[in-house]
């Protein structure tokens, strides 16, 4: 990957539960319109299991692979390692970072974080990057703590954390700018591409508007 702070511009993170319509539609889509990273998140009720779950994760990376788009799988370490996916994402009731990173090797591991304590073991054990949210309230997450904005991500920053972050949690192309302004490098989406009318359309808004952002920084 050549620029990870780059690479999470507008990281785009979608399972089958989340699209209208056929996933690899959506994708493609969303490709077309300016996404910079790709997370399979395949969890939540109807969600695919086992050769299922697989044969979709192979189809979006092959997709992602024609594109230089880097492919990430959600927890699922299994799954990353066996397919060869370029990164995991965990959350904190996964498997322990410094585990994770054992298995996975070189590979990209993202972790969310909620606190500043959470920041400095996850960075301490291995983490590439954080996702911290939700900034926004969220329907897509019914277990997300409460939106707290952008307050963790502005006092990392403060403390002089230089570590990659993505914000997370009912952004959208009209605030996604609020969030690089308070020292994020990029936004991570499920809705607002997945559920749009133009998927196309609705990544290529927030390329823009982040991208728009980071050149003032
Ligand atoms: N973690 C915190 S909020 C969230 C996750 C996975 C859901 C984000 O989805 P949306 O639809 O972009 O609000
Ligand atoms: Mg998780």
């Amino acid at each position: 990957m050549k620029d990870l702070r780059e690479a999470l511009s507008v990281y785009f993170i979608m399972g089958s539960t989340n699209c209208r319509k056929n996933p690899v539609e959506v994708l493609k889509e969303a490709i077309a319109g300016g996404i910079t990273l790709f997370q399979f998140r395949e969890k939540g009720e109807g969600a695919l299991t086992g050769v299922e779950k697989c044969a979709l994760a192979k189809e979006l990376q092959a997709i992602c692979k024609q594109h230089q788009i880097p492919f990430i799988v959600n927890d699922d370490i299994e799954l990353a390692l066996e397919i060869d996916a370029d990164g995991v994402h965990i959350g904190q009731e996964d498997e322990q970072v410094k585990l994770v990173r054992e298995k996975i090797g070189g590979k990209l591991l993202g972790v969310s974080v909620h606190s500043k304590e959470e920041a400095m073991i996850a960075l301490r054990d291995g983490a590439d990057y954080f996702g911290i949210g939700p900034v926004f309230p969220t329907k897509t997450k019914l277990d997300a703590k409460p939106s707290r904005g952008t307050t963790l991500i502005q006092a990392l920053r403060k403390e002089g954390y230089t570590v990659p972050i993505v914000g997370i949690g009912g952004i959208t192309s009209k605030n996604a700018a609020s969030v690089i302004k308070a020292g994020a490098d990029g936004v991570s989406v499920i809705t607002a591409i997945s559920q749009a009318d133009s998927p196309m359309d609705a990544a290529r808004a927030l390329r823009n508007n982040v991208g728009e952002e980071k050149c003032y920084e």
